[in-house]
C-alpha cells in the first residue's frame, strides 16, 4: 500500500489530522493497535478549549459537540471551607470553554472518518517506522499471522505516551523532561446530576479533589491518592464518602452519589520529548508530551499540535512550501510548555503534597490567597485556562 502521509495511533490526536487532512485532498492511513471500541472505552478528557472546538469544526466534527456540549463561563476554586469562582468569560473579554467527553468527541471523529471513506485499520501489532531518515519512509504492522508494509512521504507519531514511535528515536537524538508527582487520581463516572453546575476544583487537608460532569445526567469525579492504592481499595461508598469529606459543607451535602459505571486511577506525570521531529516522523499529542490533568491541558495540547501539523502539511503539499514542517518542533514546543508550565503550577497549587515542610504549605496557602486577591492574577489563571492562542 502507498499513501502520503502514515499516522500511527487513532486517538483523538491521530484522527483529528487524518481526518482534517483527507479534508484538503492528503491521503493518509491510521494504523490503531485497540478497536473502536476499545478507544471508546477510555475515560478521559473533559474540557475543550476554543480553539480545539474551533478545529473540530474545521474538521467538520462540530455538529454534536455545538449540539450537545456546555460552554462553561466559570469554575469554582473550592479551599477553606467555602468556595470562589473564577470568571473565565469575564478575565477574557468573552471566551470560554466547552464540556464535552472525549469519548464523544473520538466517537464523532471515528464517524466522519468512516463517512468519508477514510482509511483507519483496528486491531494492527507491531508497528514498525522504517527509512523515518530518508526520502522513502515505511511502516510495517502485522495483522494475525499476515506482515503489511506502507510506503508514505512522512509518518505521524500520535500513539499516546506508551506508543512506538517515540521509542524509536534514538536516544541521543531526542532528549526527554520528566517530573513525576507522589499522587494519582481515582476517577468516578456516575449516572447522577452533578453536584454543580460548573465545575468544581478543590483544595482540602485531605488531597484534592474535582467535580467535573459529561452531561446534565453524567458526573465525573475525581479524588487525589497515593500512588499505592488500587482501584479495589476503593469501593463506592468509600469513594463518596472520601470526595464528601473533601467539599465544602453545601455541596457535600447536595452531592447526589450512585454506583460507579468506571473507576481507574491515573498517575499523574509531567513529560516532554524534544525535539517533536526526527527525519521524516514528526510526534504529536500525548506520543510527545504529557501533563496532569489537574489544568485540562492534555487534549487540548495535542489539538495544537495537530493545527501546526495539518497547516505545515498542507503548505507542503499545496505550495510546495516546508517552512511550517521545518519549523514544527519549534512551534508546537513553545506553546507546550506553557501549557506545561500552567498544569505544574495548577497541580502544585491545589494537591496535598506528603513530602511537604510547613514552610511549603504555607507558600501553597499564599499563592492561592494571592491569586483569588489578584485581577493579574486571575487574568493569568483564566487566559492559560480557556487556551493560549495556536
Ligand atoms: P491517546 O488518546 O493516548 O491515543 C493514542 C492512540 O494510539 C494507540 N496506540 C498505538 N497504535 C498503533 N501502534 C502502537 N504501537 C500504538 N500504541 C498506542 C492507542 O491505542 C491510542 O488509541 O493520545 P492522543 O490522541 O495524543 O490524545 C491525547 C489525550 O488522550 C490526552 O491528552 C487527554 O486525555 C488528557 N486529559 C485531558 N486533556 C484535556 O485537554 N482536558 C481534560 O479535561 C483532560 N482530562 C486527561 C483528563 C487524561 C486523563 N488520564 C486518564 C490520563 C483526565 C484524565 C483522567
Ligand atoms: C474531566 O472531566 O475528566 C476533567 C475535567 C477537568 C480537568 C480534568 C479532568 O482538569
Amino acid at each position: 500500500m502507498k499513501t502520503q502521509v502514515g499516522i500511527i495511533g487513532g486517538g483523538p490526536s491521530g484522527l483529528m489530522l487524518s481526518q482534517l487532512l483527507d479534508l484538503q485532498g492528503i491521503d493518509n492511513v491510521v494504523l490503531e493497535k485497540h478497536s473502536r471500541e476499545y478507544v471508546l472505552g477510555r475515560i478521559r478528557a473533559g474540557v475543550l478549549e476554543h480553539g480545539f472546538a474551533d478545529l473540530m469544526r474545521e474538521a467538520q466534527c462540530g455538529e454534536r459537540m455545538d449540539k450537545e456540549g456546555e460552554i462553561h463561563h466559570g469554575f469554582y476554586i473550592a479551599h477553606g471551607g467555602g468556595k470562589d469562582r473564577i470568571d473565565l468569560h469575564g478575565h477574557t473579554g468573552g471566551n470560554s470553554v466547552v464540556v464535552y467527553g472525549q469519548t464523544e468527541l473520538t466517537r464523532d471523529l471515528y464517524e466522519a472518518r468512516e463517512k468519508m471513506g477514510g482509511k483507519v485499520i483496528h486491531n494492527v501489532d507491531d508497528v514498525k517506522p522504517h527509512n523515518i531518515t530518508t526520502d522513502a519512509p515505511s511502516l510495517t504492522y502485522r495483522q494475525g499471522d499476515e506482515v503489511k508494509c506502507i510506503d508514505c512521504d512522512y509518518v505521524i507519531g500520535a500513539d499516546g505516551f506508551h506508543g512506538v514511535s517515540r521509542k524509536t528515536i534514538p536516544s541521543d537524538k531526542i532528549r526527554e523532561y520528566e517530573k513525576l508527582y507522589p499522587f494519582g487520581w481515582l476517577g468516578v463516572l456516575s449516572r447522577t446530576k452533578p453536584v454543580s453546575p460548573e465545575l468544581v476544583y478543590a483544595k482540602h487537608e485531605r488531597g484534592f479533589a474535582l467535580c467535573s460532569m459529561r452531561s446534565q445526567v453524567l458526573s465525573r469525579y475525581y479524588i487525589q491518592v497515593p500512588l499505592t492504592d488500587t482501584v479495589e481499595d476503593w469501593s463506592d461508598d468509600a469513594f463518596w464518602a472520601e470526595l464528601k469529606r473533601r467539599l465544602p459543607a453545601d455541596l457535600a451535602d447536595a452531592l447526589e452519589t450512585g454506583p460507579s459505571i468506571e473507576k481507574s486511577i491515573a498517575p499523574l506525570r509531567s513529560f516532554v520529548a524534544e525535539p517533536m521531529r526526527y527525519g521524516n516522523m514528526f510526534l504529536a499529542g500525548d506520543a510527545a508530551h504529557i501533563v496532569p490533568p489537574t489544568g485540562a491541558r492534555g487534549l487540548n495540547s495535542a489539538a495544537s499540535d495537530i493545527y501546526y501539523l495539518y497547516h505545515a502539511m498542507v503548505d507542503h503539499y499545496k505550495k510546495g512550501d516546508d517552512t511550517g514542517l521545518e519549523n514544527y518542533s519549534k512551534t508546537a514546543l513553545a506553546r507546550i510548555w506553557k501549557a506545561q508550565r500552567f498544569s505544574w503550577w495548577m497541580t502544585t497549587l491545589l494537591h496535598k503534597f506528603p513530602d511537604n515542610i510547613p514552610y511549603d504549605d504555607k507558600l501553597q496557602q499564599t499563592d492561592l490567597e494571592y491569586l483569588l486577591s489578584s485581577e493579574a492574577a486571575l487574568t493569568s489563571l483564566a487566559e492559560n485556562y480557556v487556551g493560549l492562542p495556536f
